[in-house]
């Protein structure tokens, strides 16, 4: 049935112009929505009634002949569903096609041809109803304790990438920008908001309120958001005029000081760097209970508790993660908001400028807790360099289908840290004016608008040498494929040095890439060039050079370090004597140089590029003077942490917790920096793991490991399927630090098996969860994992194959002994059903090199570290 109302408003045709992108899954081109008006009511929340009902009303325009509409639509029920032409109201008769949960599309086939010279726009209006669910997707409710302890309801979304779906019938894809006029009708009682501020708020006779917003600017579904709550809020205004609000459950009030005025400062900076505008009027940030991340829904955005709330004695490290990601947000508010991607193939867009930002606004206003450089090192270089040595994805993931799961994959640390790594090797290689005029150039052409990367690169108009590539020319290097190379650097007579590069290799489980080539950015440190090619490039390597000589300012004597700030994306190996004179001299070089050349030691020392006694060498260096930040990136699960488990020798250990001592000793005193912080909370970790053999020593008052009690397998549960990191590194912690022969691996297994029985967890969200648990400590976590997953039958891992593979080529990649690696074996062998052809063999390979490399090198380390007189120190103070 359909009600016929004011027809003739609004039905001009204002076109966004949608790219041709099309894959597989993707709605049809032939319509393209303009408008909706989403009127929803959710009346019951504060009674336990969670149902609400709805109706939108979309205008569509009709850009070739058609005989279909399509759209997204799941789990909401429709009880009806009306077609009109839009000038003069008349009715379009019409049949449902499709409405089926597998294929999320609702198709609606005409009696007529839609016409596109006569039709132009069509409105679809469907009246539907559905209930708030619990599992953090869609229009979904959670809940907090009131007064009393009373628990109190809050509904709430969750869109991206594609769940606004579920909440309403919607073009649910990124490239399509609507405005959206919304209504919702709640409990008189309770505090509604939406991305747009209130327009009016009519009192209905039942103690209901309708409450209606402002029209949006036109936007993508996944950033459309409502929330109902019993919440309070605090406002502030920013010096541009936007309304800035923190919204929060009541007992949270007195807490919300710190975050709105980081939440004001960081927006003032992202306006003046970006010369832009919001594009909206107020700016809220709502707390959400159990969110467990952040997600940035235009003029609304939701993040955990923890980002928001935060006392008056809130740690460093809270309130560090707190400014970042607000800072990450808010960034958003303009890149992917303002000017959005548009297909998820180009994520890294809003993702790799969010990261960017969130690290340069936070570095701005918090200078203290946020030193730039270091920060940067720590958060996205080392963990993007790691991640990218896998075969895994190019920035531009192209193409792409409109699969949920896949597009959920895309959300990693490729796509946020690399991507927010190169956006900082190109602002340093153009200078930061031409990279700044460039980024208000690219928002100013599309605002309002959806881009591709193509779009960006053509935003920068930047006088090049004619030895260096283009703007163009440099992202696309980077961003069209996946990896990074590593540059060999050798020091011929004089000052000739000779480069060369080649694609960094982790060992690779699947094909080996010799051909892949990069436009590289040459900086350099020597003490005779006095600082001038730190930053900016002292040359380009090109894509056609895989060797080059060139002369660089500098003495015989200097000590020569390759991209010494760390803003070339990529790995440097030099020759003995470039080494030698790096380690002679490694105390007198910044803390950001010496974690570089540390980080690049023990990679390359794991692929066999160098021996594992030159990294031994750098920590004994380090010792005398430590700094947290090349501490941080030594200390690593994948540095020292690998290491320590291929040696297995309680002498090693000893040699270890020496250098853990000296770290205790620099970061004890008070005052201390974020990352001196964060360095002190690895140094428990490890002192933890390593005390089990040393606990007798004399440090034992002074430093005490956590408190490690047995921890219960529903809580094991609970932290695994939360959606929130934080939670479970926790439980990680406390997983590591029980002894080793307590039952702390069955209550894993009990956990695992329990998540997996009541089908907790999907099973690509449990195969990340294994990743997670693998990657924060293998010695401990891959025997359960190995374990578990022989117990899981094929019907459920072929699905999400790829995750799976993942999986595996991360645990092939940390078997460090024969047992292992057979029992790994033989889960490949049966499940080679779901595995490409070549990847037991490959695998196979790598787990046997490992092992044989370890025959090798085990006897020399063990006589290093003999030697060492880091051990001894330990002996010494241990025994006294
Ligand atoms: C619409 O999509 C088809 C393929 O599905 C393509 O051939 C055509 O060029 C597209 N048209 C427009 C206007 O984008
Ligand atoms: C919201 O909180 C107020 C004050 O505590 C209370 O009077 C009201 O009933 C609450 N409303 C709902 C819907 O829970
Ligand atoms: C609003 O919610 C409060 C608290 O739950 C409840 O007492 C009241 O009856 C509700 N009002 C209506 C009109 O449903
Ligand atoms: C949706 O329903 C409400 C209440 O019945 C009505 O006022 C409104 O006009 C409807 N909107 C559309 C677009 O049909
Ligand atoms: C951008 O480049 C300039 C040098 O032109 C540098 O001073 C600045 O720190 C760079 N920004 C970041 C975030 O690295
Ligand atoms: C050093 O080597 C470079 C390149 O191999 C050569 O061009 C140069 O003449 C040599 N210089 C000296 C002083 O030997
Ligand atoms: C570094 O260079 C300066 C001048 O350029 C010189 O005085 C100093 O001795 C050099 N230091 C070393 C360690 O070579
Ligand atoms: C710049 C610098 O400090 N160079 C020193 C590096 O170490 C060697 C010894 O190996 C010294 O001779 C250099 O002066
Ligand atoms: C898909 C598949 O073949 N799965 C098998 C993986 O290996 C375990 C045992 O290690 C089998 O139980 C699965 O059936
Ligand atoms: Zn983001």
């Amino acid at each position: 049935m359909c009600i016929v109302m004011l027809w003739l408003v609004l039905c001009s045709v204002y076109l966004v112009i949608v790219p041709v992108v099309t894959a597989n899954g993707r709605l049809p081109n032939n319509t393209l929505p303009l408008h909706y008006d989403l009127h929803l009511e959710a009346t019951g929340l504060g009674l336990h009634d969670y149902t609400y009902r709805g109706n939108v009303s979309i205008r569509i325009a009709i850009v070739s002949d058609t005989n279909e509409v399509v759209l997204h639509n799941v789990g909401n029920t429709l009880k009806s569903i009306c077609l009109r032409r839009c000038r003069d109201g008349e009715e379009i008769s019409h049949q449902l096609l499709e409405s089926e949960p597998a294929s999320e599309l609702l198709r609606i086939r005409t009696d007529r041809i839609l016409r596109r010279a006569d039709d132009q726009v069509i409105t679809l209006t469907i009246v539907f109803h559905n209930t708030l669910g619990k599992d953090r997707m869609g229009f979904y409710r959670t809940q907090y304790r009131g007064a009393k302890r009373i628990p109190m309801a809050v509904a709430t979304t969750h869109f991206q990438p594609s769940y606004a779906r579920l909440a309403f019938p919607c073009f649910d894809e990124p490239g399509f920008k609507t405005t959206f006029q919304i209504t919702i009708v709640a409990n008189g009682s309770h505090l509604v908001a939406s991305n747009a501020p209130i327009a009016t708020v009519t009192w209905l006779q039942d103690g209901h309120k309708a409450v209606r917003f402002e029209r949006t600017p036109p936007m993508q579904t996944y950033l459309v958001t409502f929330l109902i709550a019993n919440f309070t809020s605090v406002h502030t205004a920013s010096p541009s005029g936007v309304e800035i609000g923190i919204l929060a459950p009541p007992k949270d009030k007195k807490s919300l000081q710190f975050s709105l005025q980081a939440a004001t400062t960081l927006l003032s900076s992202l306006e003046e760097y970006t010369g832009q505008s919001l594009g909206l009027q107020k700016l809220d940030h709502v707390a959400i209970p159990q969110f467990g991340n952040a997600m940035e829904n235009w003029g609304l955005v939701a993040y955990d508790e923890q980002f928001l709330v935060l006392s008056a004695k809130a740690h460093r490290l809270q309130r560090a993660q707190a400014v970042l990601t607000i800072g990450h947000e808010t960034a958003h508010q303009l890149f992917g908001n303002l000017v959005g991607p548009a297909w998820w193939s180009y994520l890294w867009l809003s993702e790799g400028f969010a990261t960017y930002f969130e690290l340069l606004l936070g570095a701005d206003a918090y200078p203290d807790l946020l030193p730039l450089e270091e920060s940067f090192a720590v958060r996205h270089m080392h963990p993007a360099l790691m991640a990218d040595a896998y075969e895994q994805h190019p920035l531009t993931v192209e193409p792409l289908s409109a699969n949920t799961p896949e597009i959920e994959t895309l959300f990693d640390t490729i796509t946020y840290s690399k991507a927010g790594c190169i956006l900082r090797m190109i602002n340093c290689s153009i200078g930061e004016a031409a990279f700044q005029a460039g980024v208000q150039n690219y928002l100013e052409q599309h605002r309002n608008g959806i881009v591709t990367p193509e779009d960006l690169y053509a935003s920068f108009f930047v006088q090049q040498r004619k030895d260096t590539p283009t703007v163009e020319q440099m992202f696309r290097s980077w961003v069209d494929k996946p990896g990074y190379p590593v540059v060999t650097v050798e020091r011929l007579n004089g000052s000739f040095v000779r480069f060369r590069q080649q694609r960094y290799h982790n060992q690779e489980v699947t094909t080996q890439d010799i051909t892949s080539r990069w436009f590289i950015p040459i900086t350099y440190y020597t003490n005779s060039s006095l600082g001038q090619y730190e930053y900016q490039p002292a040359f380009w390597m090109k894509e056609t050079d895989q060797e080059l000589v060139i002369q660089l300012e500098m003495n015989t004597r200097d000590v020569l370090v390759v991209n010494p700030r760390q803003i070339g994306f990529y790995r440097v190996e030099y020759d003995e004597r470039g080494w030698n004179s790096i380690v002679d001299n490694l105390t007198t070089l910044p803390s950001i140089m010496q974690a570089k050349l540390i980080d690049d030691a023990f990679v390359l020392a794991r692929a066999g590029l160098v021996g594992y006694e030159l990294c031994l060498e750098m920590l004994q260096e380090l010792a005398t003077s430590p700094d947290p930040v090349p501490w941080l990136i030594a200390m690593a699960e994948e540095n020292i942490g690998y290491l320590q488990r291929v040696l297995q020798s309680a002498e090693f250990d000893r040699f270890l917790t020496g250098f853990v001592g000296e770290m205790f000793d620099l970061a004890g005193n008070v005052g201390r920096t974020l990352l001196q912080s964060q360095a002190l909370d690895v140094a428990y970790d490890w002192w933890s793991r390593l005390a089990a053999s040393f606990i007798e020593s004399k440090r034992e008052s002074s430093i005490r490991p956590r408190a490690c009690l047995p921890t219960p397998v529903q809580e094991v549960v609970q932290a695994l399927v939360s959606p929130d990191d934080h939670v479970r590194e926790r439980l990680f912690a406390r997983l590591k630090c029980l002894p080793k022969q307590s039952n702390e691996p069955s209550v894993l297994l009990l956990a695992l098996n329990r998540i997996r029985a009541a089908n907790l967890l999907t099973p690509g969200k449990l195969f990340a969860v294994l990743e997670s648990l693998i990657k924060s400590d293998p010695g401990r976590f891959l025997p359960p994992t190995v374990q578990f997953l022989s117990s899981i039958p094929p019907e459920e891992a072929g699905p999400v194959a790829d995750r799976f593979q993942r999986l595996l080529n991360l645990i092939v990649h940390e078997v460090t002994d024969r047992r292992q690696a057979a029992q790994v074996r033989k889960l490949m062998v049966k499940n080679s059903s779901i595995l490409p052809a070549n990847f037991l063999p490959h695998a196979s390979t790598v787990m046997t090199s490992t092992i044989s490399w370890h025959m090798k090198q085990v006897p020399k380390l063990r006589e290093f570290v003999h030697d060492s007189h880091m051990a001894s120190i330990y002996e010494r103070e241990g025994h006294q």
